[in-house]
């Protein structure tokens, strides 16, 4: 029988070659995690709702299924210094009602880029450089403000294709399509990055949202 490969799967790996091509490299940890690689370290408030039972899969011993791929990032920072310029795929779990639209276990991809000068400008243009090459032609980012406890500022980002070749049902459409910010320096002054050195960019996806 022939051999096939799974759309989300081939997804992924498309976007790891982007990536790769963009000198990333891809990084992976534990999907069991500790709550502090998983929350603390991320300033997420112990008495944030994201900790809250009906959001988070806890084991009785305290550690929790990591709820995005963020502790990856965190346990990178922890063993090397800047410049850093991974992206990190893997399974995540949320302790939700399922119905159409929602899973209790999917797919995120995040990003995390850190260096002396790196900025909202360089968010900007390496997502506008991968959203080209993911989606074979020219496309428009635009940020707009948002919140998430480790990034400050925080933005969403949409994008929508541009030019000649665009389907009718696509063209002028924004598409929201990640979460992203500049790292909060707490975050890097945790994992024992100097943060009045280094400034880092980070973004967060979903595999479906992206497919
Ligand atoms: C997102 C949105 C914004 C993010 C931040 C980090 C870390 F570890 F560097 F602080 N990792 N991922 C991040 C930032 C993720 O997902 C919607």
């Amino acid at each position: 029988m022939a051999h096939s490969i799974h759309p989300l799967t081939a997804v992924v790996r498309e976007i790891v070659d982007i990536f790769t091509r963009m000198c990333f490299s891809i990084a992976d940890g534990p999907e069991l995690e500790d709550s502090w690689h998983n929350f603390d370290a991320l300033n997420i408030p112990k008495d944030h709702p994201a900790r809250d039972m009906q959001d988070t899969f806890w084991l009785p011993d305290g550690r929790v299924m990591r709820t995005h791929t963020s502790p990856v990032q965190v346990r990178w920072m922890e063993t090397h210094q800047p410049p850093i310029r991974i992206i990190a795929p893997g399974k995540v779990y949320r302790n939700e009602a399922t119905d159409m639209t929602h899973e209790a276990q999917f797919y995120q991809v995040e990003g995390l880029v850190i260096d002396e000068t790196t900025s909202l400008a360089n968010l900007k243009g390496t997502l506008q450089q991968f959203f080209t090459e993911f989606f074979g032609g020219a496309v428009e980012v635009r940020l707009r403000p948002s919140y998430f406890a480790f990034t400050e500022p925080s933005v969403e980002v949409d994008m929508r294709l541009i030019g000649d070749n665009v389907p009718k049902k696509m063209q002028g459409r924004w598409i929201e399509i990640m979460g992203a910010g500049m790292v909060n320096p707490k975050v890097l002054n945790t994992v024992g990055i100097d943060s009045r050195k280094y400034q880092g960019f980070a973004f967060g996806a979903g595999r479906e949202r992206l497919a």
